[in-house]
């Protein structure tokens, strides 16, 4: 049947048919009838069968999902000059290409928890049966500052990191998990649900965290009050577990974006981007290359040679303008000549920012924002109003496809048919009328630009 049976099985777990019990030759020595291997590429190869038949040999796969009882196992050799960051790996066969894996080539020493063997099938009431039996051992990993942290997360399960940190530290700690596996169909949510949280050596916890913003993958900055062992325990929001709750949680004195203002730029123009965030005081950020083209661009900031997080960077043709207060209400607007982006932020709450423009009957106006898809916690809602005060358009959320793995469509988009000449309002503030650094905006108003986008999905066809 194809099944991957244990090399000491005699019959098949899967269908019972008698198994041929494999000759597999020991490590370091031979099969006489091959002869002794000759070159040193015949050496690693066979170095590698062996690998590759322990590794069949040591796996007791009964997952839940069958898109997990098949295994590619496949070796990575990451060149020293490698730049950090996300790369992605996908499975070319003769039947085709698989979907992409992410796969991130990191910055400090790594270690890894040895990967799941089991993950039974729960049964509604045995749910305890799914859940991995770990040595005790195995609970609570030993590590040293700096370090990322590689694992799975089995039912039920949490995996502790226990390291020595000194007063003074100021430590960022790190997770990965949706961004490694964004999507698992059968899951609800469909992706692991990670929880940070991170205890002195007497068990008391410090330290908490579930979501960063808008991102399900969580982030700690910790500042070290006292010598001593900490302790960070990852587990799922609601211990769920299963062998594609993978995670990588990196601990260090890392530099980290929490917010950057403004949210992009015109193309050619030099712009100074004012950057908030950890661990930045010898850090610059490095904006996009002189000649980059218009779109959404990714920066990050380096101290030494260490690299921050990744946040995006718009770049437009349009001229671009800041928001100037006071604009709350329309007698105080900002008046604006189109076409125009402006930067803006929520400075307080309850924020409203005001622009005034001239308009001409039966002129098409376009006023989208650009917040959220640009990482900011900026919830936009926009009106237009006439020189009257009535409301002729409004919009909260516009629904964008190519969002990716932001499921919140909190940007706004209008479109509105002028129906007089005169002075026109659009008026830009915070749903939830919350402010701060890093709730920044760009405010696109401007005639129609139309475009399209081809998107083929899903992101891979087997003929
Ligand atoms: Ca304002
Ligand atoms: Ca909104």
């Amino acid at each position: 049947c194809g099944r991957l049976n244990p090399l000491e099985a005699t019959v098949c777990s899967n269908c019972n048919a008698n198994l041929v019990k494999p000759k597999a030759p020991k490590p370091g020595k031979t099969n006489a009838k091959n002869g002794p291997p000759k070159t040193e590429k015949e050496v690693a190869k066979q170095n590698l069968i062996e690998r590759i038949q322990r590794r069949f040999a040591e796996d007791e796969r009964n997952a839940a999902v069958r898109a997990h009882t098949e295994l590619v196992f496949a070796e990575v050799t990451v060149a020293p000059d490698a730049k950090p960051g996300r790369r992605e790996i996908r499975v070319i066969t003769k039947r085709g290409i698989s979907n992409a894996m992410s796969f991130y080539v990191g910055q400090v020493p790594e270690v890894a928890r040895k990967p799941m063997k089991t993950a039974r099938k729960p049964v509604l009431g045995k749910e305890y049966l799914a859940q991995r039996k770990r040595p005790p051992e195995e609970e609570t990993m030993r590590i040293t500052v700096p370090c990322t942290m590689n694992g799975q997360i089995a039912a039920g399960e949490v995996n502790r990191y226990r390291f020595p940190a000194s007063k003074g530290q100021r430590l960022l700690i790190w997770a990965k998990a949706r961004q490694l596996v964004p999507y698992v169909a059968d899951g609800v949510p469909g992706w692991f649900q990670a929880v940070l949280r991170l205890h002195d050596a007497k068990g008391k916890e410090l330290a908490y965290n579930d979501d960063f913003r808008f991102n399900p993958d969580p982030v700690i900055y910790f500042e070290v009050p006292e010598d001593g062992d900490y302790v960070l325990t990852i587990n799922e929001a609601i211990f769920r577990g299963r062998e594609s709750f993978v995670y990588r949680i990196t601990i260090g004195e890392l530099p980290f974006v929490t917010s950057i203002f403004p949210l992009g730029g015109r193309v050619g123009k030099p712009v100074k981007i004012e950057t908030n965030g950890w661990n930045l005081e010898k850090a610059a950020l490095t904006p996009p290359a002189k000649d980059a083209k218009p779109g959404r661009h990714l920066i990050a900031a380096t101290n030494g040679k260490l690299v921050s997080n990744y946040v995006p960077f718009a770049l437009d043709t349009l001229p671009e303008c800041l928001d100037k207060e006071p604009n709350n209400e329309p007698s105080k607007a900002q008046k604006v000549s189109l076409p125009i982006i402006v930067n803006g932020r929520a400075d307080r709450p309850g924020d409203w920012d005001v622009f005034e423009v001239e308009g001409k009957a039966g002129q098409t106006i376009v006023a989208e924002v650009h917040a959220r898809r640009l990482g900011s916690p900026f919830d936009s809602f926009v009106k237009v109003t006439g020189a009257d005060g009535k409301i002729i358009a409004l919009n909260d959320d516009h629904y964008d496809a190519a969002s990716g793995l932001n499921t919140d469509h909190a940007d706004s988009y209008l479109m509105v048919k002028l129906p007089a000449d005169g002075k026109y309002f659009i008026h830009l503030g915070d749903t939830r009328r919350h402010a701060g650094k890093a709730y920044a905006y760009r405010l696109r108003i401007s005639q129609p630009q139309p475009d399209f986008a081809l998107r083929l999905v899903p992101s891979r066809i087997i003929m």
